[in-house]
């Protein structure tokens, strides 16, 4: 079922650099609702499970240590057509790819520390924001 919302994280280097007001401010500016938000921190175990569907790929253990290194933001998000609007205002995985004025070209310092994570499909902005947050802790 196609759904509104997605899921976010503002990552260890854009939250220990003090830019996650700045990019707050740009997903408002886009148009995106937060409907759920907190500041936690990933336990490696934690960020393990949540890049579980990339734990064959070479950069996997680096992602993992890099996730559980400092506080980050994780919230939901909502607006119309969430998922693909989203992933277009962060740009690329790479911000040497990433369009001129989208969130990774901004503010990501490399590859692995891109600033923000965006879920790539409606099935799994679902499973990620109930990684995070429960019934009682967003906006129904
Ligand atoms: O969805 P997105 O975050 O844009 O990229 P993924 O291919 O899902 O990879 C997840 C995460 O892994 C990426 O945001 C940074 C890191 N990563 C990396 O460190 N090196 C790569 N070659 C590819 C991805
Ligand atoms: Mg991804």
């Amino acid at each position: 079922m196609a759904t509104n919302r997605t899921f976010t994280m503002i990552k260890p280097d854009a939250f220990g650099a003090g830019n996650s007001g700045a990019i707050l401010k740009m997903i408002e500016d886009a148009g995106f609702k937060v409907v759920a938000m907190k500041a936690t921190k990933l336990t490696p175990e934690l960020a393990g499970k949540f890049y579980e569907v990339h734990k064959e790929r070479p950069f996997y253990a680096d992602l993992c240590a890099y996730m559980s290194s400092g506080p980050i933001f994780a919230a939901i998000l909502e607006k119309d057509n969430a998922v693909e609007d989203f992933r277009k205002l962060i740009g690329a995985t790479n911000p040497a790819d990433a369009a001129e004025g989208t969130i990774r070209k901004i503010f990501a310092k490399s590859i692995e520390a891109n600033a923000v994570h965006g879920s790539d499909s409606d099935e799994n902005a679902t499973i990620e924001g109930n990684f995070f947050f429960n019934q009682a802790e967003r906006v129904l």
